[in-house]
């Protein structure tokens, strides 16, 4: 079989001819086999996965409130509205989004999954409730401050988007903290390439125990703090809270090396410049992705009155993935453009981010005569 014509279509894809064609096809003259743009830029650009094509924005506490956005339940609810989109681009790029409006249901956080993919059912089942309560299985179900972290680390795979719906927050405290992970983290793991701050390396070896083992359920995962994507970014495992005993045999140094490491990062994440601290009120959902941001909460008062109820349920990263890339040209760029704008910006942002407070103050931290 052989390419006798070959020529250029209407939308950028190519038409060819072929003399004779497949024998399943019939084997009699060829005809003409149509590539879209589409498909020919898939397939001329394997490195530019979704995340490439929406673009990735790492914010501080500052530059992500003039960012983030509230956008209307209804509007999102809606058939392919913009305002759907809206939100998947904004999960993909700045890891964070609000929904207001949504009604007062205990149905609304699953349906609210359910419009972008479906659910990720894990041993707290479909969805589940955030209220304080006696002898709780765990930190989050009481009324105390709530450290930054990730939720179920100690699964695999590890939820991707989570949603918690605020039905009720009448108690005096109770903010919601969120932080941008992944952008401390890529600025750990430059730091880290500089022979000076070696002791960093430890963050990527080091692997973390995560546990829960209660109420007949047994989970356990090793994860190291820091995953270096080899794309120059970094994803990051943390959640102290839910961290289990460590049980691996490692010397003194490479604990004390480890334990300076991860307070380096743990004081970037909380920071006041990092941290994004917002109110959530009965009617407000909050969309983020597990795995990059951080989240956590004030303590609140529950004996001065008042009550406090999320809902909330997950989003695999595949099936969230499976939907984010339908979206339309309007909210994604071509592959060939991500590929080519990724080259060219990466310099630029890897001089951004070590020009940064947190940056100079982490390496600051990490100079041994400092
Ligand atoms: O109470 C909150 O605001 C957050 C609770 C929490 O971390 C969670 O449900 O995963
Ligand atoms: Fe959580």
């Amino acid at each position: 079989m052989e390419i006798t014509k070959v020529r250029l279509t209407e939308d950028n894809g190519l038409a060819v001819t072929v003399d004779k064609d497949m024998k399943s096809h019939g084997g009699s003259a060829g005809h003409e086999v149509l590539l879209s743009s589409q498909w020919l830029d898939e397939l001329l650009s394997p490195n530019a996965p979704l995340e490439l094509r929406y673009g990735r924005e790492y914010w501080d506490g500052s530059e992500i409130k003039d960012k983030v956005r509230r956008i209307d339940y209804e509007a999102f609810m809606q058939d392919e509205g913009t305002a759907f989109w809206d939100v998947i681009r904004d999960i993909m790029r700045l890891g964070i989004v609000f929904l207001r409006n949504v009604p007062r249901d205990e149905e609304s956080v699953s349906r609210i999954a359910l419009r972008i993919a479906n659910i990720q059912e894990t041993f707290y089942g479909r969805t589940f409730d955030v209220r304080a309560k006696p002898n709780a299985e765990n930190v989050a179900y009481t009324s105390g401050y709530l450290g930054l972290h990730q939720d179920l680390l100690y699964l695999e795979p590890v939820p991707f988007v989570q949603i918690l719906h605020c039905i009720d927050n009448s108690c005096q405290g109770g903010e919601s903290l969120f932080s941008d992970a992944e952008r401390v983290g890529t600025m750990l793991d430059l730091l880290r390439r500089n022979p000076q701050y070696s002791f960093l390396q430890r963050l990527v070896e080091h692997t973390v125990p995560y546990g829960y083992a209660r109420h007949g359920y047994r989970y356990g995962q090793n994860r190291p703090l820091l995953r270096p994507t080899g794309r120059n970014e970094c994803e990051v495992y943390w959640s102290p809270p839910f961290q289990a005993e460590w049980r691996e045999g490692y010397s003194a140094q490479e604990m004390a090396d480890w334990v300076l490491g991860a307070r380096i990062f743990e004081e970037a994440v909380n920071s006041p410049t990092s941290l994004y601290q917002t109110r959530m009120e009965p009617g407000d959902c909050v969309l983020f992705n597990n795995r990059r941001v951080l989240h956590g909460r004030t303590a609140f008062d529950l004996d001065g009155g008042g009550s406090r109820w999320l809902r909330g349920t997950y989003i695999s990263k595949q099936d969230f993935l499976s939907k984010a890339s339908y979206a339309p040209g309007s909210h994604v760029s071509s592959p060939r453009d991500a590929r080519e704008r990724t080259a060219n910006d990466e310099k630029a942002r890897q001089a951004a981010l070590m020009a940064t407070n947190t940056y100079k103050e982490m390496e600051a931290k990490a100079r041994p005569d400092a």
